[in-house]
């Protein structure tokens, strides 16, 4: 699938103001930092589609991109800033879950896990928590340009370890980098090969 047209649609502080749900859409969440918003941009050959910074905190809402006029791309808050005041933390976990649990059109979520870290005990709690929902998701590790081929293997090996603990089977997981385009392609296959299993809501 080629995408030919990639256009911001709609910021949302809450799940009410997000578009009717017509229309099959996949979220990318993660720590902030991890690369969301980056990757949104790589995927759609958009350099400045979604906001991005070397800041964490950087996307604040919820920010639906439309595609091939089809199909949502959704831009999501980060999780585990330190440095946010507790009441936007709470407040940004609220929209975040409640979009994650009642939207009814979602099709996968993205979790992004940057694979330059060990397993974060914050990733697999919210792993836990999408487990605990029912929500289903797929795995992007992202920044692959920035670590060498050994400490990716290690580090995605251990995170699997983790997952193994808590779950039956690994969820798809998928390898990237915003800098090289790496993942792209299958990235895309995979929304592609899913697209025609959404059923629109009466
Ligand atoms: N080298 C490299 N840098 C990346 C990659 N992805 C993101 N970055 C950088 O990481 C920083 C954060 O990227 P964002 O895409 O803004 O991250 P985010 O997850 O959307 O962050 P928040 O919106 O703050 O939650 C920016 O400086 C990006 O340029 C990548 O694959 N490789
Ligand atoms: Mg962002």
């Amino acid at each position: 699938m080629s995408i030919k047209t990639a256009k911001f649609f709609i910021s949302s502080q809450k799940i009410s103001q997000c578009p009717k749900p017509i229309l099959p859409e996949y979220a990318f969440i993660g720590r902030s930092n991890v690369g969301k918003s980056s990757l949104i941009n790589m995927l759609t050959d958009h350099k400045d589609l979604a906001k991005t910074s070397s800041t964490p905190g950087k996307t604040k809402l919820i920010n639906h991109f439309i595609i091939n006029e089809s199909w949502y791309l959704v831009d999501l808050p980060g999780y585990g800033y330190a440095k946010l005041s507790k009441s936007i933390k709470e407040k940004w976990q609220k929209m975040i879950e409640d979009y994650l649990s009642h939207r009814e059109s979602l099709m996968t979520i993205f979790v992004l896990i940057d694979s330059r870290l060990e397993p974060q005990k914050i990733d697999l709690q919210f792993i836990e928590w999408l487990g605990v929902n029912q929500i289903p998701f797929s795995i992007v590790f992202t920044k692959l340009d920035k670590i060498n081929a050994k400490q990716l293997a290690e580090n995605t090996n251990k995170f699997k370890h983790e997952l193994l603990t808590q779950w039956e089977e690994l969820p798809t997981i998928f390898l990237s980098s915003a800098k090289n385009e790496a993942g792209k392609k299958e990235i895309i296959d995979y929304i592609e090969s899913s697209l025609s299993l959404f059923v629109p809501i009466k």
